[in-house]
């Protein structure tokens, strides 16, 4: 068999699929990745705005950011990519396997596709964590009525319920991501530069246990020379024609 041919068994063969994906499965619904051409992140970002040291200096400015990113992931809507991995979810169930995604995105757009199994690696931009008593709630009122805003349990400040760099990533999180690396058949990578830790593990976690791995990004990364395949454009694209090989159009 072919490459193509390989990877289409594989891909109909599946019945227990872990999929990462990063920013750029939402590039195509108008938002920004992080790096490459238009990033979001250059180093001022990052350590002014998504470490705790950034914040806790200044959290009206990094609020400001969040808030931005809040009201483009608001107007922003799912694309075929994020579509597919909902079809593709719901065709697992049928044949009593699963699939399961590990996202580093904190815009909820796979929820919105209608996918069910979504394990939020970095949080999410729509709960917010209070500083000083831990209370979490959900808010998407956009823009926020206060700013920064304020626990309404105890009034201190809250900070977005996202990762910074340097904290480490959620309990719960963490098992999750490595019970399907461990536990899948196939681990898909999408949209994601592959840099950012221990996120990008993930995929060479799943292969050491013996799962087929397929990447699906615009350009290369540091991950495409240890996975199975890499397919290489825009996963709006890409994957609405694989999962449409694997459950009919
Ligand atoms: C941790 C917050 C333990 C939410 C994010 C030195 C000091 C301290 C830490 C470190 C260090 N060295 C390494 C580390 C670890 C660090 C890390 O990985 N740093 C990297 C950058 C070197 N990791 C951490 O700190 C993690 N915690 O390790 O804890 C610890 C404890 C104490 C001290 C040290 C360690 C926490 C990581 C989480 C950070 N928070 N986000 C938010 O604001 O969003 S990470 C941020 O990057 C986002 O979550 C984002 O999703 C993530 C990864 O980026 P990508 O999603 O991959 O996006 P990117 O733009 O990079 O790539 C997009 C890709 O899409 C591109 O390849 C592009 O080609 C492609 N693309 C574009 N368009 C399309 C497309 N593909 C398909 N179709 C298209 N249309
Ligand atoms: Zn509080």
């Amino acid at each position: 068999m072919d490459f193509a041919q390989e990877l289409i068994a594989c891909l109909k063969g599946s019945r227990r699929v872990g999929v990462l994906t990063g920013a750029g499965i939402s590039a195509e619904s108008g938002l920004p990745t992080f790096r490459g051409a238009n990033g979001l992140w250059d180093e001022k970002t990052i350590r002014a705005f998504a470490t705790p040291g950034g914040f806790a200096k200044d959290p009206k400015d990094a609020w400001e950011w969040y808030e931005h990113r809040r009201g483009e992931a608001a107007k922003a809507g799912p694309n075929p990519g994020h579509l597919a991995l909902a079809r593709w979810e719901e065709w697992l169930d049928r044949q009593s396997g699963w699939l399961e995604i590990l996202t580093q995105n904190i815009d909820g757009l796979h929820q919105r596709a209608g996918s069910k199994r979504v394990t939020e690696l970095h949080g999410s931009g729509w709960f917010l964590r209070c500083t000083r008593c831990g209370r979490r709630r959900e808010e998407r009122t956009h823009p926020l009525p206060v700013r920064p805003p304020r626990c309404p349990e105890c009034g201190g400040l809250e900070r977005p319920n996202v990762v910074f760099f340097q904290e480490n990533l959620p309990e719960e999180a963490l098992d999750n991501a490595a019970r399907v690396a461990r536990e899948c058949d196939l681990f898909v990578t999408v949209g994601t530069s592959g840099v950012v830790q221990p996120a990008a593990s993930f995929v060479l976690g799943a292969s050491g246990n013996g799962a087929a791995t397929l990447e699906v990004n615009l350009d290369p990364t540091p991950l495409s020379p240890h996975v199975t395949w890499a397919l290489h454009g825009p996963s709006g694209k890409i994957l609405p024609e694989l999962v449409a090989l694997v459950s009919g159009p």
